[in-house]
């Protein structure tokens, strides 16, 4: 199949699932081509079967904002045309699947049928597609795909709570390749993070309200009370400094390292511990499942898909948001010896295997299947 994805080309989770769904589809025989502003940053090469075009956007004085929508339509227009595109999947409802709709009207006077589908992926549905502001628009355009998944069963309840649907909604999780996991920890790069008789508790976010941060640093500030440990907090985001004020005001900043951005992400994971995600909403937790397969156990809340993916007392433990003295308690139950935590740590990597690539990519390969066939 000939196949067009327009996603956000960033570190977020959106950006990431469609980035890997993509190359998992090349590398399965179709032909695949991103369409977006920037080259996606998990998009690890361009080879013969994966083609990215960059959407431009012309700065023009008399606009107060840049009308990317409409980049982003005529650009789908001209290269399902020109690459005889067959089907278009949108990661994202805002404002991908409105400006996919666009792209679908103008091929059809043309002739050209283009079946869409659009992934929801939490909060253009839980934050931003339920503002006022954009909730017509985004009600019309997830009405009118052809086909509508969401990331978890949570998500799926979420969106037919809060739109007026007469669409179905088909589950498809985020997905991880167990493949690339490595058991292999270099102690010598290992030692560059913490000494050998501390645990790395890791966190990984685009460190937004919603992440609560400065959950993360409590939870830990309460670990490191009672065990020797390292907190290791990869990515970038509005709460950063106020992650590094509070690191600073708890005494704690020779225990915390500030990684920012970084393309190492499994490298961090594979010498890490625990994993800290106690989030205010969660459709999914990719960054759990990627903690997980590499066996790293996962304290969490228990907030939206999150019960889906991390499983209480067994690859780690969940709590009401903002429980930081239950996530801390839990948190040194599995830290507390060598054989706890290597329970949990096996447990962790096989709750990953259920969401293996090789399940979950097939599923999307079958709704193209039932989209092109007009199903
Ligand atoms: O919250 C993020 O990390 C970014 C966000 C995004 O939209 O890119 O992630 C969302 O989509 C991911 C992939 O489907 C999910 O795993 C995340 O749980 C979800 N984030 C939220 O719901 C807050």
């Amino acid at each position: 199949m000939k196949i067009a994805i327009v996603c956000y080309p960033t570190f977020g989770g959106s950006g990431v699932v469609a980035t890997e769904l993509g190359m998992a589809l090349s590398k399965r025989g179709h032909e695949i081509h991103f369409i977006t502003y920037k080259q996606p940053v998990r998009l690890e090469q361009l080879s013969g079967n994966i083609h990215f075009h960059e959407v431009n956007v012309p700065e023009y004085p008399l606009f107060h904002y840049q009308p990317y929508e409409l980049a982003l339509s005529s650009k789908l227009v001209d290269m399902v045309k020109l690459h005889k595109i067959e089907m278009l999947h949108v990661h994202y409802a805002i404002p991908h699947a409105y400006a996919g709709y666009m792209a679908k009207k103008m091929l059809e006077e043309e002739g050209i049928y283009l079946p869409m589908m659009t992934t929801l992926h939490g909060t253009d549905i839980t934050l931003v597609g339920n503002h006022p502001f954009y909730k017509p628009a985004v009600t019309f355009s997830i009405n009118n795909s052809d086909v509508v998944t969401s990331v978890s069963q949570s998500l799926k309840a979420d969106t037919m709570r809060l739109f007026k649907l007469r669409k179905k909604i088909e589950v498809v999780p985020n997905f991880i390749d167990t493949s690339k996991y490595s058991n292999s920890v270099s102690n010598c790069q290992r030692s560059m993070l913490a000494r050998g008789d501390e645990r790395i508790i890791t966190h990984v976010s685009n460190f937004r309200k919603v992440k609560r941060i400065d959950d993360v640093i409590m939870i830990f500030y309460k670990i490191q009370q009672e065990v020797k440990s390292k907190l290791v907090m990869v990515g970038q985001g509005p709460e950063r400094e106020m992650a590094e004020e509070l690191v600073a005001e708890l005494g704690i900043e020779d225990k915390v390292l500030f990684l920012g951005e970084s393309h190492e992400i499994d490298k961090v994971l594979s010498f890490s511990d625990l994993f800290l995600l106690p989030s205010e909403i969660e459709s999914f937790g990719l960054a759990a499942l990627e903690a997980m397969v590499n066996g790293v156990p996962v304290i969490s809340t228990n907030t939206g898909g999150l019960p889906e993916v991390n499983k209480q007392a067994y690859s780690g433990f969940l709590s009401e948001v903002g429980a930081i003295e239950e996530m801390g308690r839990n948190a040194i139950s599995i830290l507390k010896d060598d054989e706890t935590l290597q329970r949990f740590k096996t447990n962790a990597h096989n709750q990953a295997s259920i969401f293996d690539i090789n399940v979950i990519v097939p599923l999307y390969e079958d709704l193209y299947k039932q989209a092109l066939a007009g199903v």
